[in-house]
């Protein structure tokens, strides 16, 4: 029986990969006794993008619970956002912190 005509020298590419999804993460705002509550909704605001009420809301859940989600990303992006909290809180010299986790 004829086999196939693969000439010597073609490129014989392997099966193509699946695209993968790149990992993500949550990026989890942490609640402490001197951060002032308007710092806090000024940095969901600014930094990720939360309209005034759900910002208040973010804030007063990390207040009574310890901590909150405020929004999943891409590795580089949540690191970013995560610097950018910190930088922001010790210009202003508030303790706030903030902490990413892989879903
Ligand atoms: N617990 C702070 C206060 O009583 C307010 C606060 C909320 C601080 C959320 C940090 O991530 C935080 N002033």
């Amino acid at each position: 029986m004829a086999r196939p005509y693969q000439p010597e020298g073609s490129v014989r590419t392997r099966p193509k990969k699946k695209t993968e999804r790149p990992h993500l993460y949550k990026v989890i705002l942490l609640n402490d006794d001197y951060t002032t509550m308007d710092f806090v909704v000024h940095i969901l605001k600014t930094v990720f993008h939360k309209p005034h009420d759900e910002a208040v809301r973010i804030m007063l859940h990390v207040h009574h619970n310890g901590s909150g989600l405020c929004g999943v990303y891409t590795k580089e992006i949540a690191e970013t956002k995560v610097k950018m909290v910190h930088d922001l809180a010790r210009k202003n010299n508030f303790p706030l912190r903030c902490v990413m986790e892989r879903e």
